[in-house]
């Protein structure tokens, strides 16, 4: 009897899939592949059950003679072990990291022998209808809040990209590449304090005020389903972080970054350029603690910003911080620097992890920007943010469409930087 392989990277089993494998079934013995967790959030498919439920959903369907997990997004180990007849896909291949996965297959199948069959995929109301509410349940405050210390056990690294808008939200959202084997796209969310103030045409000194930074998450939570992290700068006032908490909880973001920093806050990426006044260790514990008092769910994170090296007062000061904010309560911790090299924050890294195996630290490599995610979790980095970036292109290429109208009064010349119409007009889904 021929040997049959499909893949499924789903939670719930609708009429397309059952068409699958009923096709798939008339060809011969069908095995059924269930993706990986550690591959499903690479593939835009956040898991909302584990790898044991969704292989016990398929296990037992009318047709389907057996079920393994695959462990890798690409075939190579699934079909140089099981040398399949036939391998079955919906011929729903759409963006370039799906036209990578189907590249592979033939390549494999080219190699061991065996054919790809293509089954035109199931595109009615009701499959419709179940694909949305699957995306609207990792959307949900409840879910989207646990996700992201889920994606600290799952992952060895959780890339963070900065957002500022639903757009940006969006290209946090869906951007997906393909590069050799590896499928990847961002895990989470920042909403930089710098980049929401700079938007808005602010300084970045806490003056744009929490009502408006939360309309920023609104925005972004409106359109995406990953989790976010929040800039809280210094928190404010014990007295007010507690009620910054509980509304971040209450809206589903999943952990808020607070810097040990005093008075007027100015961007660490000053350095001592200009006056900045770090907090006391005690008052810092203190505000981590009454953060911590004030939460309600447990999944929410208060992670420590430590601002030592910035300010110039070295990797001990840091370390005795780090410790003592962990000893409050502090979920996480973040180390900054400004250096141009990573020296200084693989070094602190490494000291950290000599004493404590355990507490995520986050890093922002803004300056240091040499050093590549590999090289950040060999130091034990458990959280990569790129803090600015978005912002930092969008300006650029925005005044230079300006100038180029000025310059030649029409905007023809500008045209070859520009999006389409089409494509802009198009780029929203409508409901
Ligand atoms: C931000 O993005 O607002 C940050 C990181 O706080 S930094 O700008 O490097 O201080
Ligand atoms: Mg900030």
């Amino acid at each position: 009897m021929a040997k049959v392989y499909t893949c499924f990277c789903t939670d719930i089993i609708h009429e397309g899939h059952m068409n699958i494998i009923r096709e798939a079934a008339k060809l011969g013995e069908l095995t059924v592949g269930v993706l990986s967790d550690e591959m499903m959030i690479r593939y835009n498919r956040f898991p909302t059950k584990t790898t044991e439920e969704r292989m016990k959903m398929i296990e037992g369907l009318p047709g389907v003679a057996d079920v393994i997990e695959q462990k890798k997004i690409m075939y190579d180990e699934v079909i140089t072990s099981l040398h399949p007849d036939y391998v079955v896909h919906g011929d729903n291949w759409g963006d370039s990291a799906m036209q990578a996965i189907r590249a592979n297959i033939l390549s494999l199948l080219e190699a061991n022998g065996g054919e790809l069959i293509e089954i035109p995929y199931t595109h009615n109301a009701d499959v419709q209808k179940l694909d949305r509410q699957m995306r609207e349940k990792l959307s949900m405050p409840e879910f989207r809040r646990g996700r992201l210390r889920k994606l600290l056990d799952m992952t060895p690294i959780v890339k963070t990209i900065e957002v500022h808008s639903g757009l940006t939200g969006l290209i946090a959202e869906k951007t997906i590449v393909a590069k050799g084997e590896e499928i990847s796209q961002f895990d989470a969310m920042w909403i930089s304090s710098l980049c929401d103030s700079t938007e808005k045409g602010k300084p970045d000194i806490e003056l744009v005020d929490m009502t408006s930074r939360f309309r920023t998450i609104d925005d972004v939570l409106e359109v995406t389903t990953k989790p976010i992290i929040f800039d809280g700068d210094t928190g404010g006032l014990t007295e007010h972080f507690v009620y910054t908490v509980r509304s971040l909880e209450r809206m589903g973001v999943s952990a808020v970054i607070i810097e040990d920093k005093t008075g007027l806050k100015k961007n660490s990426l000053f350095g001592t350029e200009v006056k900045q006044t770090q907090d006391s260790i005690e008052n810092f514990c203190a505000k981590i603690a009454a953060g911590k008092q004030a939460q309600l769910s447990d999944d929410f994170m208060i992670i420590a910003r430590i601002e030592s090296l910035i300010l110039g007062m070295g990797q001990e000061d840091a370390l005795e911080r780090a410790r003592a904010y962990v000893r409050a309560g502090a979920d996480g911790i973040m180390i900054h620097s400004r250096s141009k090299t990573p020296d200084e924050i693989l070094s602190f890294c490494d000291a950290f992890r000599a004493a404590d195996k355990d507490t995520p630290i986050v890093v922002v490599p803004s300056t240091y920007n040499t050093v590549t995610e590999d090289e950040l979790a060999a130091h034990g980095v458990n959280i990569v943010i790129y803090a600015n970036q978005m912002l930092r292109a969008a300006f650029p290429a925005m005044e230079n469409v300006a100038k180029s109208i000025l310059e030649n009064q029409r905007a023809k010349e500008a045209d070859s930087c520009l999006m389409s119409i089409k494509d802009i007009i198009t780029l929203i889904d409508e409901l």
